[in-house]
């Protein structure tokens, strides 16, 4: 094997133990493809197009997108936009894949830096157990390795205590300390779904028929100003958590999301069976993302 079907390889087996775990972690996953199939809008769950996974991390030493991006520029994945969400103190970057039947990936950083004096000596207490960069001492061609890794814990269990003082001032931040780097989202693409279900106001409208509950912040469709890119998505699966000292507390999980991109003004006279991913809007938008973060806030998750 020459190294690029290395990496690929390693990249397989990391998406499939990233979706695996996923899957069992939210169960709406299964539920919702399930619905599709009972709905005759696919016939077998690997038709669906994936059209991005999201991760979250913390920005400190020896942690962030920039221990984290070493992963999946390994893989081929290049590096491109900067996001900037200024209310939730996040930066963000997204990754374009090596082949375009991969995810893209949207990575999001926490500034720690700008949080109060007793969040940051909250997270330090966990992330100062990190003392060099976990990624650099990984074999990325061992995709088993890679995988094993994205799923350990970076540090010890926390405290409840920790947990609920840190969502008072940043959900984001409770939300890492406690799920790290498991799998935030993964993203159905519904543009090149059957008519009637091949927009997000569509599918939103057949999701809700089948009682799943979709994310209102700023309305249930996220649409980019250039119109190009339409978005949604679940509230977050709730999950019982076990913490420190034997205590439990009901936390937010992951989350699904749906996506549509539409075809560039440029490409608007293409026959239809000629569109391909690069005749349609590419990227992200802070003004959708900046909302559907909100999917694992408590603001969505009480509702
Ligand atoms: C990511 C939210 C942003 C998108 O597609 O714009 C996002 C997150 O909740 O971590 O997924
Ligand atoms: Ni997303």
């Amino acid at each position: 094997m020459n190294t690029s079907s290395h990496t690929k390889a390693a990249l397989d087996t990391v998406m499939n133990g990233l979706m695996s775990r996923y899957q069992e972690r939210v169960p709406d996953v299964k539920a919702i493809l399930a619905a599709m199939i009972q709905e005759g809008i696919i016939g077998h769950e690997n038709e669906i197009e994936n059209d991005h996974i999201a991760f979250r991390t913390l920005g400190v030493p020896h942690l962030g997108i920039a221990s984290f991006e070493k992963i999946f520029l390994h893989y081929g994945y290049q590096k491109r936009e900067y996001y900037n969400f200024e209310g939730k103190k996040l930066d963000a970057f997204w990754f374009s894949p090596p082949e375009p039947h991969y995810p893209r990936i949207f990575v999001s950083e926490l500034r720690v830096k700008e949080l109060s004096e007793e969040a940051q000596a909250i997270i330090h207490r966990y992330t100062q157990e990190v003392t060099s960069d976990p990624v650099d001492s990984l074999d990325l061609n061992d995709g088993a390795a890679v995988d094993a890794f994205l799923h350990q814990p970076l540090w010890r269990t926390p405290q409840l205590s920790d947990y609920l003082a840190l969502l008072k001032e940043s959900e984001y931040a409770a939300w890492v300390i406690y799920n790290r780097y498991y799998l935030n989202h993964f993203t159905i693409s519904v543009h090149n779904l059957p008519e009637s279900y091949n927009t997000v106001a569509e599918f939103n409208e057949f999701l809700e028929k089948y009682g799943f509950k979709l994310n209102d912040s700023g309305g249930k469709i996220k649409k980019s100003p250039d119109g190009g890119l339409l978005q949604s998505s679940t509230v977050a699966q709730m999950i019982e958590a076990a913490f420190a000292d034997g205590e439990t507390h009901t936390i937010s999980g992951s989350y699904v999301e749906f996506a549509e991109r539409r075809i560039l003004p440029e490409f608007s006279h293409l026959p239809a069976d000629q569109i391909q991913r690069m005749h349609r809007r590419d990227g992200f938008e802070a003004g959708n993302a900046d909302k559907i973060f909100e999917s694992t806030y408590t603001s969505q998750t009480s509702r």
